[in-house]
């Protein structure tokens, strides 16, 4: 199997992220956008394939959940495809040559090096509480959207505990800090996260529908059916409070409430057989899948402006 046909250990993220900028001087830049509760770096990759002026951008992040191995792997899937048929595949090439991508492989590196080590089903961040002897903040509960309502618990010792305040990690406002200084450009907002094969987007942290719902639900539509076309397999789509339930103090919702219009969680493979313990000969395909999903979507935000 190939690199990136593999699950890799923190390090190997890290020594990836620098080897991908040394053998792409000019079109990758990396972005120190803050640092975890155990003080490791946040690294965004920015891909910028040519410079055409105010040119748009989209940002994917991967890995805000510990366990969820296939999507860390998702993110530098996305960058070796971008970077090898840039010029090669017509998709590919549509979409940088109209925006920039900004990734960020491992929003919670100290989750995710704690399920290498100590628990492979850790979820949230590592950081400790000052008033609980648990650890750990559900990151994608952290956000400023309806934040710590029906949904979230103010528990620490849960696994959706939305933290002392909204955006009280230090990994939450990183990427928050981010988004707030590149709004005018960010389009699209994608989080990657698993299990159970879903294209979702606003709201989760309430029942209402989002004003331009039926756009959403458009694209999303037409990810899942290309997803059927080219992979035979079914991905569910729709609101995440309808589609599977109240969460409240979610990334994609504040990213839309931002004004990043255009913001989906997926959600990869599988729909439970190996849940989170996907092995790695299946990650080829789950990654293609959620590629077909990204694509559809930056091209039918393209296509509008
Ligand atoms: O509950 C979550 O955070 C996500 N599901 S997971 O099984 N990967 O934990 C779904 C997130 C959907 N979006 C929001 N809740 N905002
Ligand atoms: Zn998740």
């Amino acid at each position: 199997s190939t690199f990136y046909e593999r699950y890799h250990s923190l390090e190997d993220i890290y020594e990836w992220i620098n080897r991908t900028l040394q053998d792409n001087p000019g079109t990758v830049k990396v972005i120190l956008i803050g640092s975890s509760y155990e003080k490791r770096p946040l690294y965004v990759l920015k891909l910028s394939l040519n410079d055409r002026p105010d040119k748009k951008a989209m940002w994917i992040d991967c890995g805000i959940h510990a366990r969820e191995w296939i999507s860390p792997a998702f993110c530098l899937w996305f960058v070796k495809n971008s970077l090898s048929f840039y010029k090669q595949n017509q998709d590919i090439t549509k979409i940088l040559d109209n925006m920039d991508v900004y990734i960020l492989p491992v929003l919670n590196p100290d989750g995710y090096k704690y399920t290498w080590t100590m628990d492979r089903m850790w979820r949230k961040n590592r950081s400790v509480s000052k008033t609980s002897a648990c650890i750990g903040v559900d990151l994608n509960r952290n956000f400023d959207a309806n934040w710590c309502t029906e949904g979230a618990s103010s528990e620490p010792c849960t696994e959706i505990y939305c933290g002392a305040f909204p955006e009280s990690e230090s990994e939450s406002q990183a990427v928050a800090d981010f988004l707030r200084s590149h709004k005018d450009s960010v389009q699209i907002y994608l989080s990657i996260h698993s299990y159970s094969q879903m294209l979702l987007f606003p709201y989760s942290c309430s029942l209402n529908e989002v004003e331009n719902h039926r756009e959403l639900l458009e694209m999303a539509q037409e990810a899942a059916q290309n997803i059927r076309r080219y992979y035979r397999n079914t991905y569910k789509y729709g609101s995440g409070a309808k589609t599977i339930y109240l969460a409240p103090g979610g990334s994609d919702d504040w990213a839309y409430n931002l004004g990043i219009k255009y913001s989906f969680t997926f959600e990869l493979q599988d729909r439970g057989q190996y849940g989170f313990l996907l092995p790695p000969s299946h990650i080829s395909r789950a990654c293609n899948e959620a590629l077909t999903a990204v694509k559809t979507i930056a091209l039918k935000v393209i296509e509008k402006t």
